[in-house]
């Protein structure tokens, strides 16, 4: 009753029961409303009681407050239809729900769900591209805040595509760190994040590398790509490290071996955790059959370094040298003079042939001409007698080859004695008889 006003007082005064107007005069005076407002009065009258109530009606010139509290933010992606959810506020007259307007490109919206401080809607189906969101309300007092927002809806749900350049999938590495490049496309050339193998790359064109460090073996490289709208995208390669070079188990020849053969035999075999590329022997392939190789391998005179090289799959290497030496034997033999024979001059040509790596064949001490096999020396002084022709051959190795024959220098001329006939006898046959003899020292002259 005490706020009653001095208005209500003069309002009552006009009423025919004096005993509610001493009630009401106990009021106090009009007072202006603490909240700025002003308080107008109704009253009646029903059967001997007085009713009151008051209507607070403020003096309310601020708009409402108005958020957009959903989208949260103007690029949508993925969501034709969109939420639009509202929240607002007037302390003072309040909201007017019947004022609120939202229109989406200028389309109204309808069947949103209201309450005193909210609503909920649902935008119309909206294509990729910009859309213009109006939203007005009014508070009671007519006081309106609009809100223009604009929307990008987003519409993709294409992931990026993932072309890998290197490695090629199921590649086998010699190194522990590989350069990974790959191309990545998006159809709204959106990507927004690309990681290799768990590193974030950030997109600079479509080419994307990165460096990744390898185990031994099989390791995945992997890049995931993600577009503006949430998209991702995975592409995986498996390479392997190899870091264990090939194996040759070589079973002849031993390293160091002798022989006097013009090859030799290679035999063993090649092995690898990966694979074997090839193996080449003095530079050249070797057929492999298996892993397996058997071969001869020519020699030259002495010590021969042959070098083994093996190479696997992914490129790593063996190389081995092994040492043969060569000794060949050479074969000398003098084919003139033969042996024993008589020689009627003080010197004599010796020829004759050798075979095998002779580098040189001396006779008596005198070097021979070499060509093709045959060997000569001319002019080997004789003694009086028998003289030995010793022809000696050597070898780069050191080997030697020796011939030795004997001549007998024969200077005197044979003698003929001559007995029957006697010299000027006369006879009338047709034949007659020689009778005589010959003297030489050597026998085979005659
Ligand atoms: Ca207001
Ligand atoms: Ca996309
Ligand atoms: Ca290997």
């Amino acid at each position: 009753m005490t706020a009653i006003s001095g208005a209500i007082l003069r309002r009552a005064a006009s009423l025919s029961l004096g005993t509610m107007l001493v009630a009401l005069a106990m009021s106090g005076p009009l007072a202006a409303d603490d909240r700025g407002g002003e308080r107008i009065f109704t009253d009646s009258f029903e059967l001997g009681h007085v009713s009151a109530w008051s209507r607070f009606q403020p003096q309310d010139s601020a708009a409402s407050t108005l958020d957009l509290i959903e989208p949260q933010q103007s690029l949508i992606f993925n969501d034709p239809t969109p939420a639009i959810v509202l929240g607002f506020r007037d302390p003072l007259s309040g909201v007017d729900l019947s004022s609120l307007s939202i229109q989406v490109d200028d389309q109204v919206i309808s069947g949103c769900r209201l309450s005193a401080h909210s609503a909920a809607c649902e935008a119309p189906a909206l294509d990729s591209g910009f859309h213009a969101l109006q939203i007005s309300l009014a508070d009671r007092q007519g006081n309106t805040v609009e809100l223009n927002q604009q929307l990008e809806i987003v519409l993709d749900t294409v992931p990026p595509q993932i072309v890998w350049q290197s490695p090629i999938d199921g590649s086998l590495l010699a190194t522990p760190q590989v350069s990974a490049e790959a191309l990545v496309n998006d159809a709204d050339d959106q990507v927004s994040a690309i990681r290799i193998n768990g590193s974030g790359q950030v997109p600079d064109g479509k080419t994307v590398t990165a460096n990744v460090a390898l185990q031994a073996g099989a390791n995945e490289l992997w890049i995931e790509a993600v577009d503006r709208a949430g998209n991702l995208s995975r592409s995986a390669i498996e390479v392997t490290l190899d870091l264990i070079p090939p194996t040759i188990a070589l079973l002849e020849p031993s390293p160091g071996a002798l022989t006097q053969r013009p090859t030799v035999r290679f035999r063993g075999s090649v092995s690898d955790d990966h694979g074997v590329e090839g193996l080449w022997i003095e530079g050249s392939p070797v057929a492999l059959m298996d892993g397996d190789f058997d071969l001869e391998v020519p020699l030259v005179e002495g010590v021969n370094d042959i070098s083994l090289l093996a190479r696997d799959s992914a490129g790593r290497e063996v190389q081995w040298t092994v040492a043969v030496e060569r000794v060949t034997v050479p074969e000398v033999v003098i084919t003139s003079p033969v042996d024993r024979q008589r020689i009627s001059t003080t010197t004599v040509d010796v020829s004759g042939a050798f075979n095998g790596s002779v580098a040189g064949i001396w006779v008596n001490g005198i070097p021979a001409t070499l060509d093709a096999g045959t060997f000569t020396v001319d002019n080997v002084p004789l003694d009086g007698g028998a003289t030995a022709l010793i022809a000696a051959g050597f070898t780069a190795g050191g080997s030697t080859s020796t011939d030795k024959i004997t001549v007998l220098r024969d200077l005197e001329s044979p003698i003929l004695g001559v007995s029957e006939p006697l010299p000027g006898s006369e006879t009338f046959a047709a034949t007659t008889t020689v009778i005589g003899a010959v003297r030489d020292c050597s026998p085979r002259t005659v």
